[in-house]
């Protein structure tokens, strides 16, 4: 059997999925909405494995726990025994790696498990539509049922796979700009966050509510591509996300001074007439949507910001390849 390679692009979100809904695998509590970074990537190899042996899943040459991907792995493989695939019960050897850190808060586990799926869903040769590869991906990682598609996605609350919105191409001259403060793992796991706040912060149930609002108009303002309509709302959605997050008991705290320091030179920027819209997620980057007309600026200022070790620039779109 010929190995197979896919790559995928991580999910930023711009209307955050931050919470589940209890009983559920990775079913979202609020909808969100993002958009591939088709300059970062994810590269998964699938080929057969020890036929001795059992599953092996390595990220960067780093064996890792069979238990987590196993559920994603053995829901594709019983399509494949369905079908009757002769190569249904061999054991897999999968290799992973990212263009970009692993686990630090720049949505990993989206195209991870995104270029997984679509591996295995190539290796044993099936035939699934793509709402059911985003259901697998979901089962994986929330934020992963996104990445199966390029372009512009919704994944909705209580939705057991996300949509495609709008093709990589909608929106061209947009750009995102990813300040890496700390390219290290992140100090708690999304999933752990977003559990304990469910659990403990005063402001969940609020965060939710008000989630549908801010869904509701994003849509409105990417289907305009009014990036000046859409930068307010992204911040609305990253900074109430964060503000439950922090008020979780233990907190929720994934900033670090570098990361105030992006915020703080976005809104200087902003106030110097140039674009520079803010998001962050589970850990300290800060991500920046602006334009291309405006990225060398942008660029510029926050290599200033002390702290910014790193400056990733990347398209939107993020379409697999296979
Ligand atoms: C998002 N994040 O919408 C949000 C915003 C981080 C902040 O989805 O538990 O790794 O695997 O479903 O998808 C990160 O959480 O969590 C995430 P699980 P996931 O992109």
């Amino acid at each position: 059997m010929k190995p197979v390679t896919v790559r995928t692009s991580p999910s930023l979100a711009l209307i955050k999925y931050w919470g589940k809904i209890p009983g559920g695998t990775n079913i979202p509590a609020t909808s969100s909405l993002a958009v591939g970074l088709h300059d970062l990537r994810t590269t998964t190899r699938v080929s057969a494995g020890d036929p001795s042996g059992t599953d092996e899943v390595f990220i960067a040459d780093e064996p890792q726990p069979a238990g987590h991907f196993a559920p994603v792995i053995e829901a594709l493989r019983s399509h494949a025994r369905s079908l009757g695939r002769t190569h249904a019960d061999i054991p897999v050897r999968v290799d992973s790696e990212n263009s970009f850190p692993t686990a630090a808060g720049i949505a990993s586990s989206s195209s991870g498990f995104a270029a997984l799926v679509l591996a295995l869903h190539a290796w044993w040769d099936l035939d699934l539509p793509m709402h059911e590869l985003s259901r697998i991906a979901r089962t994986g990682s929330g934020s992963a049922a996104r990445s199966v598609y390029g372009g512009f996605t919704r994944f909705a609350a209580g939705a057991e796979f996300a949509e495609p919105l709008y093709a990589a191409d909608w929106w061209p001259e947009l750009r995102v700009v990813v300040a890496v403060t700390d390219s290290g793992r992140k100090s708690i796991g999304s999933r752990d966050g977003m559990e304990r706040t469910r659990t403990t912060s005063p402001f969940y149930e609020p965060w939710v509510e008000d989630a549908v609002r801010l869904t509701r108009l994003a849509e409105d303002a990417i289907a305009q591509r009014s990036l000046v309509t859409l930068g307010p709302l992204m911040r609305e959605s990253y900074l109430r996300m964060v503000g439950t997050s922090i008020a979780a008991s233990p907190p929720v705290l994934y900033w670090l001074p570098a990361s105030v320091g992006v915020i703080r030179a976005c809104d200087e920027l902003r106030h110097a007439g140039l674009e520079a819209w803010e998001t962050m997620d589970a850990g300290p980057q800060v991500k920046i949507l602006t334009t291309m007309r405006d990225l060398p600026q942008v660029q510029a200022r926050i290599a200033e910001v002390h702290g910014v070790q790193d400056i990733l620039v990347s398209r939107v779109g993020g379409d697999a390849e296979t």
